[in-house]
């Protein structure tokens, strides 16, 4: 009767100490060490692609002002958060101690941007809000609530404030082209076609890199995936037409 009193206690003791660590740290297990040499460098391109990628999101922004002048207040609203955005994540790197790769990122983005800066020229907004408010900031928003999972803890509070703002943003490009579906339809069904298949390269160009944050590419293709699709399902698309759209990333 005694000793059988005596494990209880110690089986309670036991479970105590292990409900204490857990509230205190719950994921502690699972998170990389970032201190190591290999998390700094992979962060060191990983966080040039963000830095660069808010910066084009300002410049986009701007630019896309240019064709709606009467949305400037609102756009310039988008833009000034991707500023604080890019400072947000040039913290993150300073934090960890690393310098960002930013030639690197500047050439990850070349494509698209090529792709941005002629539509931009020829005024089709269509393709510009696609490119942008859509695919870019869809691939966002997967990368930052996968990273979220994984992050050091002083990034993690900074990418959550950011996460909350690309939904806005993506939530933007969807209510403009739901209005104008009609006249929109075809332009975006043929910019999607070329800038679909930029966006998996660029995933699967990070996807080493990513997986040394201990962030997972089937994981990064699901998240991307959901956002991009709810949105084409809001901006009035049916089944069949959201499908063959998705496809453009397989071929
Ligand atoms: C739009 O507001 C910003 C566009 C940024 C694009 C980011 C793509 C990120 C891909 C890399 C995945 C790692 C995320 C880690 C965050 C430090
Ligand atoms: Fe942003
Ligand atoms: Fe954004």
């Amino acid at each position: 009767m005694h000793n059988e009193l005596k494990i209880t206690d110690m089986q309670t003791l036991e479970s105590n100490k292990k409900t204490l660590e857990e509230s205190t740290n719950p994921i502690s297990l699972d998170l990389p060490d970032f201190t190591t040499d290999s998390y700094k460098d992979a962060y060191s391109r990983i966080n040039a692609i963000v830095i660069e990628g808010e910066q084009e999101a300002h410049d986009n922004y701007i630019s896309i002002a240019t064709l709606i002048p009467n949305e400037l207040e609102e756009l310039t609203k988008l833009a000034r958060m991707e500023m604080k955005h890019k400072k947000g994540f040039t913290a993150c790197g300073r934090n960890l101690g690393v310098v960002a790769d930013m030639e690197f990122a500047k050439k990850f983005f070349s494509k698209l941007h090529g792709n941005f800066q002629v539509a931009l020229e020829k005024g089709n907004l269509t393709t510009c809000l696609l490119i942008q408010a859509i695919l870019i900031e869809a691939f966002a928003i997967s990368a930052y609530n996968v990273y979220i999972r994984v992050a050091d803890p002083f990034a993690k509070k900074i990418t959550e404030g950011v996460v909350k703002d690309e939904y806005l943003h993506l939530n933007y490009g969807q209510e403009w082209l739901k209005e104008n579906l009609s006249t929109c339809k075809e332009e975006l069904m043929e910019a999607n076609k070329v800038n679909l298949p930029l966006i998996k390269k660029m995933l699967d160009e990070v996807a080493d890199d990513a997986s040394v944050l201990a962030m997972d590419r089937e994981e990064l293709m699901e998240e991307f995936m959901i956002a991009y699709q709810d949105t084409l399902m809001e901006i009035g698309l049916d089944n069949r037409e959201i499908a063959r759209m998705a496809m453009a990333a397989i071929v």
